[in-house]
């Protein structure tokens, strides 16, 4: 049999909001995991989608004259044509209106119903018309209401008996066999669950609602958006339609999102997975938003980011690097302008791109072009190849973590050390010595090895100019991350391509 893939996901995106950089963030992040573990061997499924489903999209679509499946179509395709301008391939994107994720969500339903995990109740609460939503009387307190309205409905409705579940999760949680990260995230799922969960109602009258995924045992209803969407981690994977496919890849290895669905992802979507005999997933792992000016994004704020404006300005890879480095997973952090361009000038043209020019330059000069037999070991490992050398223990964990700002960090730490390896050993000078030969050999065999390192430990962060970086050096952008990261795998005699400069200077204006 086919070894495990790591599954990796983020959400399924609503569709009435056009892609922007939270949900571009998410998608770059997933990408970047499914390359670190591509690099290290791995089998990778990596999966995004939309979810398409409920009242806000069928309002929408009514207000523009259109069905909502029209409606969905078009802007369902706005983000895989996002996607693919940010180089972006999911293995799969997924669609909640697809007919096979239907028939995925009505075996679920009717397999709960058999077993009685679904029943029928009245439902009585406060319905707020306009919205088309029951909401709470906390909510109707907090966010001062106009009781006028408000309409006191009482309905029959299907209910997902979730509180069943609460001792299984917490056991899952506790002992680590769901794995919720960072820390803070898991203990206010912990604190979720030391309270009774109460049941979940799954339904939706059709005559208030209809667009969405029919009950199986009751055709009078269709299924509440959440029920539907969460279960599509299954659908993607071939639950039902794939033994083979859904064995090589369930459960989940880690589940991507924004630290507002870490509820739904680890209380409601575990609890429906335990009642249904389907493996939990392993790791959920929630980040923080990216701010602007301070607060978070916001449409009526006006101050949402265009991840493609800076895409366009200052390529695909300064965006993922940005991403990448700037944010410590779990923690919220500034997206400016400012801190974007320090980014890109600083650690990509003045260390990486720098020193690529400069080792591939003097290569040229010194040692005609190919790259130099090292023949000393002059007091010592340089401290370049020290830095490079305690890699391969890290950047196995580092990945696990989620912690491409580490990694990102650990490549910069480097190529630091490679720029005073430059001043330090002076080659254009020690090269007039004729009797220095071997040092200058020594010196660009250095150079060469770190930034061949750290341009291989880059390329699934920034995977145009990783790997052209490791051409210009003569070296192998396919090799395997751990064999890459070994020191000394760069063969003397390997012929250096000197090429265009990796991160010009930009000087357009504000993106
Ligand atoms: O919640 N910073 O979809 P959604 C970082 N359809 N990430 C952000 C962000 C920000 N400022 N704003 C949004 C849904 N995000 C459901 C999910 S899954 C079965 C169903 C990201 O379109 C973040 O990943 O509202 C967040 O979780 C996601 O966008 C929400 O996307």
């Amino acid at each position: 049999m086919d070894p495990k893939a790591f599954y990796v996901t983020t959400p399924i995106y609503y569709v009435n909001d056009a892609p922007h950089v939270g949900t571009a963030y998410t998608t770059i992040l997933a990408d970047i995991v499914a390359r670190y573990h591509r690099a290290m061997g791995e089998q990778v499924w990596f999966l995004t989608g939309t979810d398409e489903h409920g009242q806000k999209a069928a309002d929408a679509a009514e207000k523009r004259g259109l069905t909502p499946r029209a409606h969905c179509d078009e802007l369902s395709q706005r983000f895989r044509d996002t996607w693919a301008r940010l180089g972006l391939a999911p293995d799969v994107f997924i669609r909640t209106t697809e007919a096979r994720h239907a028939a995925v969500v009505q075996a679920v339903l009717a397999d709960l119903w058999a077993r009685g995990e679904i029943y029928k109740a009245t439902y009585e609460g406060w319905y707020h018309v306009s919205d088309e939503i029951f909401v709470t009387e906390k909510e109707i307190e907090e966010k001062k209401i106009d009781p006028s309205k408000l309409k006191r409905i009482s309905e029959e409705n299907y209910f997902f008996r979730m509180g069943r579940q609460r001792d299984a999760i917490k056991a899952a949680v506790t002992s680590g066999r769901l794995d919720i990260r960072p820390e803070s995230r898991r203990n206010e799922v912990l604190g979720f669950l030391e309270k009774d969960l109460g049941d979940l109602c799954i339904s939706r009258p059709k005559a208030r609602l209809s667009w969405g995924i029919e009950l199986p045992f009751d055709r009078d209803y269709v299924t509440y958006v959440w029920f539907d969407a969460l279960l599509n981690y299954v659908t993607g994977a071939g639950y039902r339609q794939d033994d083979a496919q859904f064995a090589r890849t369930w459960p989940a290895d880690l589940h991507l999102m924004g630290k507002d669905i870490l509820t739904t992802h680890s209380i409601y979507w575990p609890a429906m997975l335990l009642a249904a005999g389907i493996p939990l997933p392993k790791r959920i792992v929630a980040h923080g938003w990216w701010l602007v000016a301070g607060g978070k994004m916001s449409k009526s704020v006006g101050n949402v980011v265009n991840p493609l404006a800076y895409a366009d300005t200052f390529g695909v890879d300064a965006l993922r690097w940005f991403f990448a480095r700037e944010m410590a997973v779990g923690q919220d952090t500034e997206f400016s302008d400012e801190r974007f361009r320090a980014r890109y000038d600083g650690d990509l043209g003045n260390e990486w791109g720098n020193l690529l020019s400069r080792t591939v330059n003097m290569i040229g000069r010194f040692a005609g072009g190919k790259l130099p037999r090292p023949a000393l070991a002059l007091g010592g490992p340089s401290e370049p190849r020290t830095v490079a050398e305690a890699l391969p223990k890290v950047v196995p964990g580092l990945v696990d973590d989620v912690a491409f700002h580490r990694i990102g960090e650990a490549a910069m730490e480097l190529l630091r050390a490679g720029n005073r390896h430059v001043d330090v050993t002076q080659p254009w000078k020690a090269a007039k010595d004729p009797g220095k030969g071997p040092v200058v050999a020594d010196a660009l065999y250095t150079l060469a090895e770190t930034v061949r390192i750290a341009s291989a430990l880059l390329a699934p962060i920034l995977p145009t100019k990783g790997p052209e970086a490791l051409r210009q050096l003569g070296a192998d952008p396919s090799l395997d991350l751990r064999r890459a990261l070994a020191w000394g795998v760069g063969a003397p005699g390997t012929a250096v391509v000197p090429g265009a400069v990796l991160f010009p200077r930009i000087e357009a204006p504000k993106a």
